[in-house]
């Protein structure tokens, strides 16, 4: 009977030892198990009015039974009290550590130039206007007065997209320029335009100090009635001495472009030797950051703009160009290989 009573204890008190989990709970188990009132105590008062056969075989039970709860005891304590050094330490700060440097992401330069850029042009009315990056030939060449033949595509080393097209026999390319985006406006809004179209553009080029096969342009258009050169010249003036700053000189020259007559080539005049001949401008004093023209009356007759009627000016600037004349940044590649000692810079 008693030794019945022995065993369910002990199987009671080592499912209860189990669950503890702190030194508080502990002490409660102590109390309830090994503590005066409880029932082992009782047990071993209980003994001496048993008869000596039954006292004894009983007894040395009980015994048995008390110093197990001791030495389990002792066992969980000791474990306790480790766990509870463990986390202590796992939780403390040592205060006298250096700091961790808490890293601030920040604007990619060529973000940050692009911005400032677009900000010049809307203080003047221009719209900011966006289109996609892999195009149709149509828009890239041929809207722009360049049929398949004509030799001015060899000025835009292109990437064509290899596959069959929905449209079968109608080529795709990654854009070599921003001005399929102005066309696309022109389609589809009659004038008076002014928009501004920034984004990448891509050319099948070598890699090197100077190229890069993907780089940021932003463009340029105005078609309204009276447009003339004199107005683009207005702009673009404005627009250098607000990016180069206001003491700036600009220069205009003739130059090429299918899509324009005429067309021009607008410079500053070098903002580290002021004209003399230095490094930067190649010793001409001079540096070229934009290449603009009047809209080739073709180019709007294709998109049902009456050359008789309205005119436009465009233009377009390599977006790159601008830290790397501003900082003196001697590679362009710089900016795409994602090296944060040069990002973190700007
Ligand atoms: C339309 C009509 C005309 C945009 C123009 C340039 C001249 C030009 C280059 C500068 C450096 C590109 O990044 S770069 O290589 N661009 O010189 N761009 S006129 O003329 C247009 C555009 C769209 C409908």
């Amino acid at each position: 009977m008693v030794l019945n009573q022995l065993e369910e204890l002990t199987s009671r008190a080592f499912d209860e030892l189990g669950k503890v989990t702190n030194l508080e709970e502990l002490e409660a188990w102590r109390i309830r198990y090994l503590g005066r009132k409880s029932s082992l105590i009782q047990i071993l008062r209980l003994l001496a009015t048993l008869p000596l056969e039954d006292r004894r075989v009983a007894g040395a039970r009980a015994n048995e039974v008390k110093k197990t709860f001791e030495a389990r005891l002792a066992e969980k304590k000791t474990s306790l009290e480790l766990a509870a050094t463990l986390s202590l330490q796992r939780e403390s700060l040592d205060v006298t550590l250096p700091g961790e440097r808490v890293l601030l992401g920040r604007l990619h330069p060529t973000t940050q130039i692009l911005d400032e850029i677009c900000h010049i042009f809307q203080d003047m009315g221009f719209q900011v206007v966006e289109g996609p990056e892999v195009e149709w030939e149509y828009y890239n060449f041929e809207a722009l007065n360049m049929p398949a033949d004509h030799p001015a595509r060899d000025m835009f080393a292109t990437l064509w997209i290899d596959f069959e097209t929905e449209a079968g026999d109608r080529p795709m390319l990654l854009r070599t320029h921003t001005s399929p985006v102005q066309i696309r406006v022109m389609e589809k809004s009659p004038p008076p335009i002014r928009i501004i179209a920034p984004g990448r553009v891509y050319r099948y080029e070598a890699t090197d100090a100077t190229h890069e096969w993907m780089f940021y342009q932003v463009e340029g258009l105005a078609v309204d009635r009276n447009i003339t050169l004199a107005d683009l010249k207005g702009t673009l003036f404005e627009f250098a001495r607000r990016l180069f700053g206001k003491e700036r000189k600009c220069r205009f020259r003739c130059d090429y472009f299918p899509f324009v007559e005429p067309g021009v080539e607008v410079a500053i005049d070098c903002f580290v030797c002021g004209g003399a001949g230095c490094r930067l401008c190649g010793n001409s004093g001079w540096i070229e950051i934009i290449g603009a023209g009047m809209v080739h009356p073709e180019v709007l007759r294709r998109v049902d703009i009456d050359p008789e009627v309205y005119s436009g000016f465009a233009f377009g600037m390599g977006v790159e160009r601008i830290p790397i004349l501003r900082y003196g940044i001697d590679d362009i590649r710089l900016f795409y290989s994602n090296d944060v000692r040069f990002l973190r810079q700007f």
